[in-house]
């Protein structure tokens, strides 16, 4: 449902529910809400399909904790997961029929929304054709030609099936070009689970308090040093102290909840880099095609030497890439001496939405989606200011903290409320508000959200920051 509203008058409270329907005179979004429950569950029930707790169950005896990555599992704020059937624009559905405004957007990739028909209509035409072939396509050189189009500082790609692969490729390459070892991460940052990047890592390992120990050897723990995001000092002594082959960084942290650089600290790093001849890698797989069309590091205007790009670049399938120069991409085989493969990677179905994805994010989408990012970040600010909250964002991202400090850095997005956060999670789901289910994450903003969902949920936030507050009575 998207183009409904397009302009709505400013400030405007628009009292319509996500599926258009105005909310009655009295009702809440929770009565409503109520309403739609027992009407879905008597539905299911007819239809003698599990409830989401008995499926959870059954989820529990043949994935470990239910689920097949961690930040969808939704026990850090006091619930179950919510298995969802189907997704449509700017809403998911579940499996009880009932419609969330989806703040999530698989983490990233749907910055157009769900069942986009021109990207559904080329995983058709590409799926017609053939859904892999272990070949080399036509498709994969366009795709590579768009991104090397966009990103200022990437030539060539080297695509893989997740983000993960992308940013394990790029410490196997910084390694072989500088013949060093070690590699320097920030406390926060997520870089995927391989091995030698999940030291003190973000998003679902620092949601459920997971320490990177078990599993990886002792050497790749102390081939990585971690320094404190946003701290110059600790990053130029940590440059002197090793042999670096690689910086890596989210140019805009994202998942320690959106923590930006501070000013000039992109530059810096670049400069510290060249200086001692490491790498730098800019993480750019949720920054990459969202903050800018040329990612964060077209945005700050800092060219790293090797880029991983996921999320965006694939339209919603498995598909992600490393990104640098000639010389540097060059030493991946075949053309070079350094191994990096992959069955699926540049898989037809995933390069068709990919392209189709990001033809469609030109300037006028990135006027767009600011401009949706801005509505929403300036209502969430005015409630924070009313509830001692501080709110953090980029262009297409945005994390309420619940501190009344600034985020400046990992140790401080530790120190938010997990309670306060949780309790406010467990408010917006109820009024049908689909919101990352950790605090350490990013809400992400697509093209398929307009003025009167951005209304909607600010609305809901008011009630549930109200309801969930505890300096405040519900007014
Ligand atoms: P994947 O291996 O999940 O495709 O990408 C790993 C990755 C790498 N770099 C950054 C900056 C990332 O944010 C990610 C993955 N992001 C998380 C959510 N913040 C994915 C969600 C999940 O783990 O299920």
């Amino acid at each position: 449902m998207s183009g409904l509203s397009r302009g709505a008058p400013d400030k405007v409270k628009i009292k319509v529910r996500g599926d258009g329907r105005p909310l009655a005179d009295t009702g809440s979004e929770v009565e409503y809400r109520e309403e739609e429950k027992a009407k879905a569950e008597a539905a299911r029930a007819a239809a003698g399909r599990s409830g989401n707790t008995e499926l959870f169950e059954r989820a529990r005896q043949v994935l470990p904790g239910g689920v097949n990555s961690p930040v969808r599992a939704m026990g850090q704020v006091g619930l179950d997961p919510v298995f969802i059937e189907s997704a449509e624009g700017a809403e998911v559905i579940d499996r009880a029929g009932r419609r969330y405004l989806d703040w999530v957007g698989s983490w990233g990739p749907m910055i157009l929304g769900h069942t986009d028909p021109e990207v559904l209509k080329a995983i058709g035409e590409a799926a017609a054709r053939g859904t892999s072939f272990g070949a080399a396509t036509e498709l994969e050189v366009e795709l590579g030609e768009e991104v090397a189009s966009r990103m200022p500082s990437v030539e060539m790609i080297r695509m893989t099936s997740s983000g993960s692969e992308a940013a394990m490729a790029a410490a196997r390459l910084a390694r072989a070009v500088t013949g060093r070892e070690v590699l320097v991460k920030f406390a926060g940052a997520y870089h995927g689970h391989s091995d030698g990047l999940l030291a003190a890592a973000g998003s679902g390992v620092a949601t459920h308090g997971i320490p990177s120990g078990p599993g990886i050897t002792e050497a790749q723990a102390a081939g990585t040093v971690v320094v404190p995001w946003n701290d110059r000092e600790a990053v130029a002594e940590a440059l002197e102290k090793y042999e670096v082959a690689a910086l890596f960084a989210e140019p805009i942290a994202a998942n320690m909840g959106v923590v930006t650089p501070a000013g000039g600290f992109l530059d810096f790093l670049r400069e510290a880099t060249e200086r001692t001849g490491t790498l730098l890698v800019f993480d750019e797989v949720i920054t990459g095609f969202r903050v800018a069309r040329g990612g964060a590091q077209e945005l700050y205007g800092v060219n790293p030497d090797l880029t991983v790009m996921g999320k965006i670049i694939g339209g919603g399938l498995p598909a992600a890439a490393l990104g640098g120069n000639r010389e540097m991409m060059e030493r991946l085989a075949p053309a070079g001496d350094v191994y990096q493969a992959g069955t699926l990677s540049g898989n037809p179905l995933a390069v068709a939405a990919g392209l189709a994805t990001l033809r469609r994010l030109d300037n006028g989408a990135y006027e767009r989606l600011g401009a949706l990012t801005d509505r929403l970040v300036s209502g969430l600010s005015e409630l924070a200011d009313e509830h001692g909250l501080t709110v953090a964002s980029a262009p297409g991202l945005a994390t309420p903290f619940f501190s009344s400090l600034p985020v400046t850095n990992f140790a401080e997005a530790q120190a938010t409320d997990q309670e306060r956060f949780a309790a406010f999670f467990r408010a917006m789901l109820e009024r049908g508000i689909w919101l990352p289910p950790s605090r350490f994450e990013a809400w992400f903003v697509s093209l398929a959200h307009d003025e009167i969902q951005i209304d909607r949920t600010l609305m809901a936030a008011a009630e549930a920051l109200s309801a969930t507050d505890p300096g405040k009575t519900i007014g």
